[in-house]
């Protein structure tokens, strides 16, 4: 029976073997992280080995062979009793093993018998996340000599890199999925807008969100992000001690993970009922960026054509506020919004909230129908610049390229326009 993990293996399976060679791909569990001495932090399963096989257990191996007389092997350590008493039992693998037509191999040494396995394969796509078997069997392979590795994969590649090419565009699954967590992120935001008032703490409104995630069967995609005031000029902030003040903005960055799908939404929310109109103008400024850069944004269309978009909005708003002076080409072309526009326009997302891309560093280029990217434009002051205080607005919204625009994923359940804000109290 054909299922959403044997068609995405089997696609992988074509991929490898399109190349002609002999090309092995080798995906390991993620491994349990530390917290303090004999306590972890939550597991979170790799994001590819999910992607393959929905599996949640640890210390597997998925290793594909197109060319080998068993082409999809599932690697997994002995039956663990003492470990089973604490934990519970490990989910069997069987069920999975029979979907993708898997070979079972349990083997207490994953690196000896995974070099047993890829011996024969020309290229070998392997993981670099260290404690993985996978990334064992890079470094294994790396450190040989030539004499050494005889008979064993001689060119290694980034798992990543491989993984990408399926997972960059969407499938009608995954879409459904990144909606539903897009609406619970809408929705927990709605629901600390009672919370988004003078006196209250960054740490209680992420506190709320964090909650919202949890009772609704999710968990924080991210560090949630909550800067008041000043704070908002950092762009990853996670101090969270500072006190909402009427008449600045709060800016939430944030985002649910659901059924291992990201969402991500920053919305900044002015706090009490007035705002001074200079903080109001550069409101707009930043929302005008966001919805041209947004309108922009089709299959074949550049990334970098999408961040220029916002980039030049950025720019005639930096000149309109007194902050840039001179003729709106030279600025551009000399990039002078870069102090208070450092980031990009956006990024790629899904079973991470930075997903893969093909372009360099996981950056998306060309738009192709079915990626789905963040578009989040921002201005930021970390000290008081013309008529601003230090302050930073981003706006960001989800959004599936599709061949004639983009349909925004989170629209519609969290308004951006500040009227709107401002008479929602
Ligand atoms: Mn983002």
């Amino acid at each position: 029976m054909k299922t959403l993990y044997s068609s995405r293996v089997a696609k992988a399976l074509k991929l490898l073997k399109a190349s002609g060679r002999r090309d092995a791909l080798a995906i390991s569990s993620n491994p349990l992280p530390v917290r303090s001495r004999d306590t972890h932090f939550p597991y979170r399963q790799n994001s590819d080995l999910f992607y393959f096989t929905g599996s949640q257990a640890e210390h597997i191996t998925l290793l594909l062979r197109p060319y080998a007389d068993e082409p999809v092997v599932l690697l997994v350590p002995p039956e663990d009793k003492a470990k089973a008493v604490w934990d519970g039992p490990q989910p069997s693998i069987r069920p999975l093993a029979r979907q993708l037509k898997a070979e079972v191999v349990v083997s207490s040494d994953h690196l000896k018998t995974l070099i047993a396995l890829v011996r024969g394969a020309d290229t070998a796509y392997l993981q670099s996340i260290p404690g993985t078997a996978s990334a064992a069997l890079k470094a294994e392979l790396s450190a040989r000599s030539s004499l050494a590795s005889r008979g064993l994969p001689g060119a290694l590649v980034e798992a990543e890199r491989f993984t990408a090419r399926l997972r960059t565009i969407k499938d009608s699954h995954e879409i459904k999925l990144i909606k539903e967590s897009a609406a619970v992120t809408s929705e927990a935001l709605l629901n600390a807008l009672p919370l988004l008032q003078s006196g209250t703490s960054e740490h209680e409104i992420a506190a709320f969100l964090d909650y919202f995630y949890r009772a609704s069967g999710g968990e924080p995609a991210f560090g949630t992000i909550v800067a008041a005031g000043n704070s908002a000029a950092t762009l990853h902030y996670q101090g969270l001690s500072r006190k909402l003040r009427d008449g600045e903005f709060v800016l939430i960055d944030t985002g649910c993970e659901l059924n291992m799908y990201a969402s991500d939404i920053t919305r900044t929310i002015p706090v009490g009922d007035s705002l001074a109109p200079q903080l109001k103008d550069l409101y707009d400024i930043v929302l005008r960026a966001q919805m041209m850069a947004i309108k922009k944004v089709k299959a074949g269309v550049l990334m970098s054509d999408v961040f220029l978009t916002a980039a030049k909005e950025l720019t005639i708003g930096l000149k309109y506020l007194g902050i840039l002076k001179g003729p709106l080409p030279q600025l551009l072309k000399k990039q002078a919004y870069r102090p208070y526009f450092p980031h990009g326009i956006g990024h790629s997302l899904g079973i991470d909230v930075h997903d893969v891309a093909l372009g360099a560093n996981d950056r998306v280029e060309r738009l192709e129908k079915g990626m789905v990217i963040t578009i989040e434009p921002g201005l930021y002051f970390s000290k008081p610049v013309g008529p601003l205080p230090a302050c930073g607005v981003r706006i960001e919204d989800d959004v599936l390229v599709g061949s004639r625009g983009a349909e925004v994923l989170t629209a519609g359940v969290f308004p951006k326009g500040l009227e709107h804000l401002l008479s929602m109290r």
